[in-house]
């Protein structure tokens, strides 16, 4: 039996789920509906739907598909009436599985340009959120400015064109919101980058710039663009998740979302946002956000890139064995102690070794069975924002980089062995990468730690490079273990 409409009323009572009511039109539209839109923002939401589903029936949403690639995730959703199970895996408690009615509508892109650019304008939608991921935002990396020579972005500059992107539908809509009095509306970034909602604004004011300026004085009165931070570990789903499910419960969900108990949403208070009231479903609205994205950022995403990549080159395929490690558990604390937790401004009223003690406690969550694979996918957008900025801030004190230094070291040893053996990196510079180290096949690091496009002035940075070298070196004529050793000795 497969999870739909008139399935979801015969499901075993254990499951929680809301009862079908009457809902208006949507009043969130969601850029990106992957796993993790589906485990946060949605669950917030179908959270605040179960509280009153009649007071706050309008703050469903529509989720939005952009990718062409996205057509057979949409036909499944579509089969199941747009309904998902949510399985939370606690260890020592027992789980809890929701089915999550809050996504009420989804549009896909290539076939439904005028429903997405009419749904943009119409007033019943009050709030766009976006997981498009840190490269969805087009930014580029060495100069930090939008990247208008990009071929979609190209595309949809042109408005006669159908949009491909995000910011040609925003645009598109936009424009027709201006001129039909839409009103004020909250674009949300809740993707997992410092500033994701002014990383957001520079990349929609450079796109309308170029695209039609007569916007601009719209975007600065009616659109606001709050910073959050967002938090809870999604796995990618397996085919053996689904099994459990079917195994466990009884029936058959192909959109089926695994996550961890843990949840975090901070969202800045600013003047004129529209939200739905998530502070009545323990989301934190604060003055200021950054510092507790930097704290994420660092310690649990950082933390993450550490366990990830020496995990894995010690042979663990998941992210709980790895942390468990006797070895990486204690560079884990060290890390944080050491090199993460100085280069963090104070947080008033947070425990940042409180803090680093739970991260590392939900990383051994065996339950969620997260992959040291996925953790290491992307490297390329993920190191820059996760461990960089821990080093810069140490060499700019004179402070030779340990950890984060060994973090940069087992990132290069992963693209060399990976390259070197021919095996696939999921990562989409791994194009970049494979033709940098073929070109420089007897002496890839040094072509590595050149990339100033990446690294930055780090790239000059004796102390930083020494390290970097000392480390690959360490794990070259040793191993791994040896290398992490090492750096806990030091
Ligand atoms: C992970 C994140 O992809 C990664 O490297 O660190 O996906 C992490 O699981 C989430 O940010 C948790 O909120």
């Amino acid at each position: 039996m497969y999870l739909n409409k008139e399935t979801v009323t015969k499901l075993p009572d254990t499951i929680k789920k809301n009862k079908a009511v009457q809902r208006p039109p949507a009043a969130v539209m969601h850029f990106g509906v992957g796993g993790f839109h589906r485990s946060h923002q949605a669950y917030a939401l179908q959270q605040l739907l179960q509280l009153d589903p009649v007071k706050y029936a309008e703050w469903s949403i529509c989720g939005i598909c952009i990718m062409p690639s996205d057509k057979a995730f949409v036909e499944r959703v579509k089969q199941q009436d747009l309904l998902y199970s949510l399985r939370i895996c606690a260890s020592g408690t027992k789980e809890e599985v929701m089915v999550v009615d809050a996504i009420t509508e989804l549009l896909f892109g290539p076939e439904q340009q005028n429903e997405i650019i009419h749904r943009i304008a119409a007033a019943s939608t009050k709030l766009i959120s976006f997981t498009i991921t840190e490269g969805g935002y087009n930014i580029d990396e060495a100069s930090g400015a939008f990247n208008l020579q990009q071929a979609e972005i190209l595309n949809d500059l042109q408005p006669a064109n159908a949009a491909k992107t995000v910011f040609g539908f925003l645009a598109r809509g936009l424009q027709k919101r201006m001129s039909s009095d839409g009103g004020p509306i909250t674009l949300l970034s809740c993707d997992n980058i410092q500033g994701n909602g002014d990383v957001l604004k520079l990349a929609l004011y450079s796109f309308v710039n170029a695209y039609d300026a007569s916007l601009i004085t719209y975007l600065d009165q009616q659109v606001s663009f709050p910073n959050c931070m967002v938090d809870r570990i999604t796995p990618v789903t397996t085919a053996a998740d689904r099994a459990l499910l079917e195994t466990a419960y009884g029936y058959k969900d192909d959109c089926l979302v695994v996550c961890e108990p843990f949840f975090q949403w901070v969202i800045e208070k600013e003047k004129n946002v529209q939200l739905p009231p998530l502070e009545l479903v323990g989301v934190d609205l604060v003055e200021d956000v950054k510092a507790y994205e930097s704290m994420k950022l660092r310690i649990l995403n950082g933390g993450h890139s550490l366990t990830g990549l020496t995990g894995k080159a010690m042979g663990y395929q998941f992210i709980h064995d790895a942390v468990q490690d006797p070895t990486i558990a204690v560079l884990f604390d060290l890390y944080n102690v050491k090199e993460v937790h100085p280069s963090l401004e104070p947080l008033p009223g947070v425990d940042y070794a409180a803090y680093a003690a739970k991260v590392k406690s939900r990383f051994a969550n065996a339950l969620i069975n997260d992959s040291t694979d996925r953790i290491i996918s992307g490297s390329t957008a993920k190191i820059p924002k996760f461990v960089l900025p821990v080093i810069q801030h140490q060499v700019s004190k004179g402070i030779k980089p340990v950890t984060g230094a060994l973090i940069v070291a087992a990132w290069w040893h992963y693209l060399d062995t990976q390259i070197g053996s021919g095996t696939a990196i999921d990562d989409p510079a791994a194009p970049e990468w494979k033709q940098l180290f073929r070109e420089n096949a007897d002496d890839t690091l040094s072509a590595f730690l050149g990339k100033q496009d990446l690294f930055g002035e780090l790239s000059l940075n004796t102390l930083f490079c020494e390290q970097v070298q000392l480390f690959a070196a360490l794990i070259r004529k040793h191993d791994m273990l040896y290398a992490c050793e090492q750096a806990i000795k030091s």
